[in-house]
């Protein structure tokens, strides 16, 4: 039965996410009610790691509502998409002015955009939150990206930020704040998904690099990424790495990471992340190469039947291995420096374009704990942005700068031999191609846009004079001797 008026805050949907959110809550000392679609799973809670005094099973939503203080604050947990129209449908009369629903799922942030207006209108308010950190992050303090109605920050503050992770020196920063109006928390976790697909995919190169260009067993791969765990490259996905390099199959004694068949899955926020950037003509190649790379690793059938067709060279780089090693984690930093940028570029122009006031230092904080992209890196990143609080790009960061101009040797090194010796390293080029086409003035987009002048009539400006000028390239073209060089 519910404790009338006397919880917290309510959460429906007792998935893996939000079983361990609300225990989590309630590891804090507010008691939660909580309710799940199909009544077995509340139930089956409740009897087991939710049997606790402050964790109030609910068999209805109204049933939910009834066991809120307020003004109440329901968060859902449930599949992203039209479930969560449905449930704001049946919550918002069951509600009273000022209570707040709050969305955890990773939900386009136009949805939320849609929503918070729907839900202000019926004079309720909308948090769209991101909660990045897996099923342990959600457990013991996951970061969280709140957006939406500004009136519902200060009620929903004190339980977000104690059951965040907790950054800085003194373990005290917690790794969640207000991001802005609307969808912009959504927004940021979905570029911090767009950013976990760069980083996994960046490491997964560094390991072919390894395993196939320089022959490292599974130990040595093992011990170099404890290495680098040590450095600049410190984070959780290098972390996990090492030790899934470590862990062999309980039936077969073999490696587990041998075993696991080459066909990456998605879930569809790295493809958002990507769209959004194509929508508004911002360059984020990192995402969508790790987008690409996914789909064609799932074409296994098809690549299966073409390696016995296609010719290329043997993978193998006969170079001294220990340099090699070395130069792979300069590549994998500095690309993974572009990878960054990319993504607070990104941030910048959706901010931009939806008129919001991002804070990149307080973004940088709330990625730091708690989150798969969690690394020391971030907290550079933060320093960078709190220096300058409108810097264009990372990458001019005078630390990054430094750091990129450090790496870049190695960085083309690998570049080339991966190109030479055949292994694909999409990620790694696009991320070398964008930091040699931001760094030049000068492009050749001005051949580009005479070509669309010439079929087209689409015009061009000029680097001498203003305006918008347009040539008759057929009158003017002339005859062009042959070279007479037949190769
Ligand atoms: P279920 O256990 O009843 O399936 C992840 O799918 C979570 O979202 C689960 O807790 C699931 O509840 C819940 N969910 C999915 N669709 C839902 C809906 N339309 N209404 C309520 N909860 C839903």
């Amino acid at each position: 039965m519910s404790q009338q008026g006397s919880c917290d805050i309510g959460l429906i949907g007792l998935a893996v996410m939000g079983e361990n959110l609300a225990l989590n809550i309630a590891s804090r000392g507010y008691s939660i009610a909580v309710f799940n679609r199909t009544t077995s799973v509340t139930d089956a809670f409740t009897a087991g790691r939710g049997r606790q005094p402050n964790v109030v099973g609910c068999h209805s939503l109204a049933d939910l509502v009834a066991s809120l203080k307020a003004p109440r604050k329901v968060m859902m947990m449930v599949k992203a998409g039209p479930a969560v129209d449905e449930l704001i449908k049946t919550l918002t009369p069951l509600l009273s002015k000022g209570d707040v629903i709050i969305d955890g799922g990773n939900t386009l942030p136009s949805d939320t955009d849609r929503r918070t207006r729907e839900v202000e209108a019926a004079g309720l308010l909308y948090v769209g939150t991101g909660v990045s950190g897996g099923e342990e992050g959600a457990l013991k303090g996951p970061s969280m990206m709140p957006g939406g109605s500004a009136a519902a920050w200060p009620l929903v503050k004190p339980i977000f930020q104690a059951i965040a992770a907790k950054v800085g020196p003194k373990g005290d920063i917690p790794c969640c704040d207000w991001v802005g109006p609307r969808g912009a928390g959504n927004y940021v976790k979905m570029v911090h998904n767009g950013i976990e697909y760069g980083d996994m995919q960046l490491i997964c190169e560094a390991y072919w690099l390894l395993k196939q260009g320089a022959g490292l067993s599974n130990d040595e791969l093992a011990a170099v990424f404890d290495e680098w765990n040590r450095g600049e490259l410190d984070s959780y996905l290098i972390e996990i790495t090492r030790d899934i390099f470590t862990v062999r199959d309980p039936e077969t004694g073999g490696f587990m990471v041998d075993l696991i068949l080459d066909k990456a899955g998605a879930k569809g926020t790295g493809k958002w992340m990507s769209q959004l950037a194509l929508d508004m003509g911002v360059p984020s190649t990192l995402v969508t190469e790790a987008v690409y790379a996914r789909c064609l690793s799932a074409l296994k059938d098809a690549r299966v039947r073409a390696s016995s067709v296609l010719k290329g060279p043997d993978m193998f780089n006969r170079g001294d291995k220990a340099a090699f090693i070395g130069q792979v984690r300069q590549a994998l930093y500095a690309s993974k420096i572009a990878s960054y940028a990319q993504g607070f570029v990104q941030l910048a122009a959706a901010a931009k374009e939806q008129d919001w006031k991002l804070d990149y230092h307080s973004i940088a904080m709330m990625w730091r704990g708690g989150c798969i992209i969690r690394a020391q890196f971030l907290e550079r990143i933060a320093e960078a942005y709190k220096a300058h609080p409108d810097l264009e790009n990372l990458m001019l960061a005078p630390y990054f700068t430094a750091a990129l101009a450090d790496a870049q040797t190695a960085w083309r090194h690998v570049v080339a031999t991966a190109a030479t010796i055949g292994i694909p390293v999409p990620a790694f080029m696009t991320a070398l191609a964008y930091y040699d086409g931001y760094r030049h003035a000068n492009l050749p987009a001005n051949l580009l846009q005479a070509q669309r002048d010439y079929f087209g009539a689409h015009t061009y400006e000029r680097t001498d004079k203003p305006g918008t000028f347009h040539t008759e390239w057929l009158d003017l073209r002339k005859p062009v001797a042959s070279s007479g060089g037949k190769a």
